[in-house]
């Protein structure tokens, strides 16, 4: 049947890689947006050999692939948002920004330049192409701060060059910038920058392992919620209060760092 265009539920696009151990990538996006709700959709950008304890070996598929799998599924059923994460090669970067612009599909972008465990995600070339043609298309880009210092070309170690960071990375043309501070030392908190003006999310430090997958979780719980028509305002305060539980209830899987606990509750 034809999309009528009258979808009765949300409907979130991930466009990402494959995690075998579930914990993060695509799979960890279609749990979560799955657990807010939405009707999941995946499109998979490369395929990783990994485990809890590390990335193994990383195969990219091609840009070609990529744009026939976005064209085929999305032109039946049109997502409400989507949300991208590791692409793989500029070549990818270059057909999902294309996609997002064509479509209007509002976009987030997990830039995953360096993730909880990054190896052979990215590379310097990507992340040239994630800030040339990404950040333009984006509604939002979910930088941690280790990416922000890259994207920003500064040091960030607090509020205000986490909000000076911002600045830059929305004047390379991203609509709104989340920045997630989990990395810093303290109590974590984000800020959420749009229009020149930062809103800042406060959150507990919780001490755990189980921490694998969290920047992939974080943006596709918003993702989630901004398919369902929520403002990115309510969508980062959702996530985020989320995110927490999902941490503080981590199932200790894994001999790694391990995953966090998606069943976790959505207010
Ligand atoms: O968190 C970054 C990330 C993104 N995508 C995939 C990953 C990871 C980290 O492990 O495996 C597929």
């Amino acid at each position: 049947m034809l999309d009528s265009g009258l979808a009765t539920v949300p409907v979130a696009l991930t466009i990402a890689g494959s995690d075998p151990s579930g914990g993060a990538g695509l799979q960890a996006d279609l749990k979560t947006f799955h657990q807010f709700g939405a009707y999941g959709m995946a499109v998979p950008t490369l395929l990783t050999v990994q485990n809890t304890m590390g990335i193994q070996r990383v195969t990219t598929l091609e840009a070609s692939q990529v744009r026939a799998q976005l064209d085929c599924a999305t032109s039946d059923i049109r997502p409400g948002a989507a949300k991208s994460g590791a692409l793989g090669s500029s070549a990818t970067v270059a057909v999902v920004a294309e996609w997002a612009r064509a479509t209007g599909v509002p976009l987030v972008v997990d830039p995953v330049l360096t993730g909880s465990d990054g190896t052979g995600l990215g590379g310097s070339e990507v992340a040239r192409a994630v800030v040339d043609w990404l950040l333009p298309v984006c509604a939002l880009v979910t930088p941690n701060l280790p990416e922000a210092q890259v994207l920003a070309g500064m040091e960030v170690k607090g509020l205000s060059s986490m909000q000076e960071a911002a600045a830059r990375i929305a004047a390379l043309g991203a609509s709104a910038v989340l920045v997630k501070g989990g990395h810093l030392r303290g109590a974590p908190l984000d800020l959420l920058w749009r229009n020149g003006h930062g809103e800042v999310y406060r959150g507990e430090r919780i001490e755990t392992s189980g921490t694998h997958g969290t920047g992939c979780s974080y943006s596709a719980a918003v993702t989630a919620l901004v398919a369902g028509g929520d403002s990115l305002e309510v969508a980062v305060a959702a996530a985020k209060a989320w995110m927490t539980r999902a941490i503080r209830s981590a199932p200790g899987l894994g001999m790694g760092p391990g995953p966090l606990n998606h069943h976790a509750r959505v207010d």
